[in-house]
């Protein structure tokens, strides 16, 4: 029975100073660096965006970040223009051993839906292949780590849980953004009420 540590989203424009930075993003980074030695099977996710992607408040004429549209059929909060591809806040936040992940799967690139979970887009029409990498690779517990708790790290959470895997979140890796207050303890909550385990990486056995 093999476990992954999977990385999500932790990304410059995520972190304070960054286009769409979430509060104290930075702060999981010492965790996150300090988790990655006790795992053999590290992977991450990538939020990449074309510069004309639907999410951005700036393709939408009188709207602006934090507005909520209906793009293509599918309920969509709009945000600043962030993590467009090949730019500077799309990379990996400096100190994380790139060499040590074994594949990134990027995701958000069709610019008509956008793709919060690690596994599917938001419209669930195409897989990242995470859920596939994983099933090769006789994986079936896997630890979350990652930006931001009430959107990439939730989505992705759940459809572990869906696609039957032990989904554990590792409470001081992860931030969120609460662009409602409360946000994050909803979050939480449903992660939960999904058979989503919380642990602080202190408590992780070995
Ligand atoms: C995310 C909003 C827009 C995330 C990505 O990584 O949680 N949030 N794009
Ligand atoms: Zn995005």
């Amino acid at each position: 029975m093999n476990s992954a540590l999977i990385l999500i989203d932790i990304q410059n424009d995520f972190l304070p100073g960054g286009a769409l930075a979430v509060p104290e993003g930075d702060r999981i980074i010492p965790v996150v660096r300090k988790l990655v030695p006790r795992f053999t099977h590290i992977l991450a996710t990538q939020d990449w965006h074309p510069a004309d992607h639907g999410s951005f408040a700036t393709r939408h004429p009188g709207k602006k970040p934090g507005d909520l549209i209906d793009l293509n059929g599918v309920k969509q909060v709009l945000w600043p223009d962030h993590c467009v591809q090949n730019t500077s806040g799309a990379e990996l936040a400096p100190g994380l051993e790139s060499a040590a992940l074994k594949r990134i799967f990027r995701k958000g690139t069709d610019p008509a839906v956008d793709s919060y979970s690690a596994f599917f887009d938001n419209a669930r029409r195409h897989a990242t292949g995470l859920g596939d990498y994983l099933k090769s690779h006789e994986i079936s517990t896997v630890f979350l780590a990652g930006l931001a708790t009430d959107y990439c790290v939730k989505f992705s959470a759940l459809d572990a849980r869906e696609q039957g895997f032990d989904t554990w979140l590792i409470t001081d890796a992860c931030r969120g953004i609460d662009l409602q207050p409360g946000d994050i303890t909803r979050a939480l909550k449903e992660m939960q009420a999904a058979g989503v385990r919380l642990t602080a990486s202190g408590d992780l056995p070995g």
